[in-house]
């Protein structure tokens, strides 16, 4: 699976009386069926969590109180930092990509929607074994 980092912006189906959110799986806003969903929250302030690749997993991650921000590092070593600040913002994150959750605000509730049941084998926790499937992952494409 090739790995991908998507911002994506969920409509909101605001009246009068505020604010409705409405997720489909199979859809634009979550291309998987959601089989587990997982929130993060209460957390300890300047923690940095994930500090880990899926090898084959694909999430969509939104903070549905307060902020965080995602740091998301793809095989060809490009890095890139993304806000989720309200409860429209998400990020889709598919594949091989060394990902870390960090500046968490006091409030800040992550909801991640994930498209396995949880799998330890599915992890990559050492930072050097990302780097060398990473390398992998990059010979193959440029060998296509
Ligand atoms: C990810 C980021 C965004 C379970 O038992 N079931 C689960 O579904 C999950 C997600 C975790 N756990 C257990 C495994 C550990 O003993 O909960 C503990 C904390 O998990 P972890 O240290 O992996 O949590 P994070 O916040 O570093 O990473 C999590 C997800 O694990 C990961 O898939 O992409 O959120």
């Amino acid at each position: 699976m090739q790995a991908k980092v998507e911002e994506k912006r969920f409509p909101m189906h605001g009246d009068a009386r505020g604010q409705l959110i409405a997720l489909e799986s199979m859809s634009d806003h979550i291309p998987f069926e959601i089989r587990r969903a997982y929130y993060i929250f209460d957390t300890v302030p300047g923690t940095i969590r994930g500090n880990h690749a899926h090898k084959e997993l694909k999430q969509v991650l939104v903070c549905l109180s307060g902020a965080c921000t995602i740091s998301c590092e793809l095989p060809d070593g490009t890095v890139s930092e993304h806000c989720l600040d309200w409860p429209d913002r998400a990020l889709l994150i598919e594949g091989l990509v060394w990902r870390q959750m960090k500046y968490f605000s006091k409030d800040a509730v992550l909801l991640v929607l994930a498209s396995e049941h949880y799998m330890e084998d599915d992890y990559i926790r050492d930072y050097d074994e990302f780097r060398k499937a990473a390398a992998k992952v990059m010979s193959q494409e440029s060998s296509k």
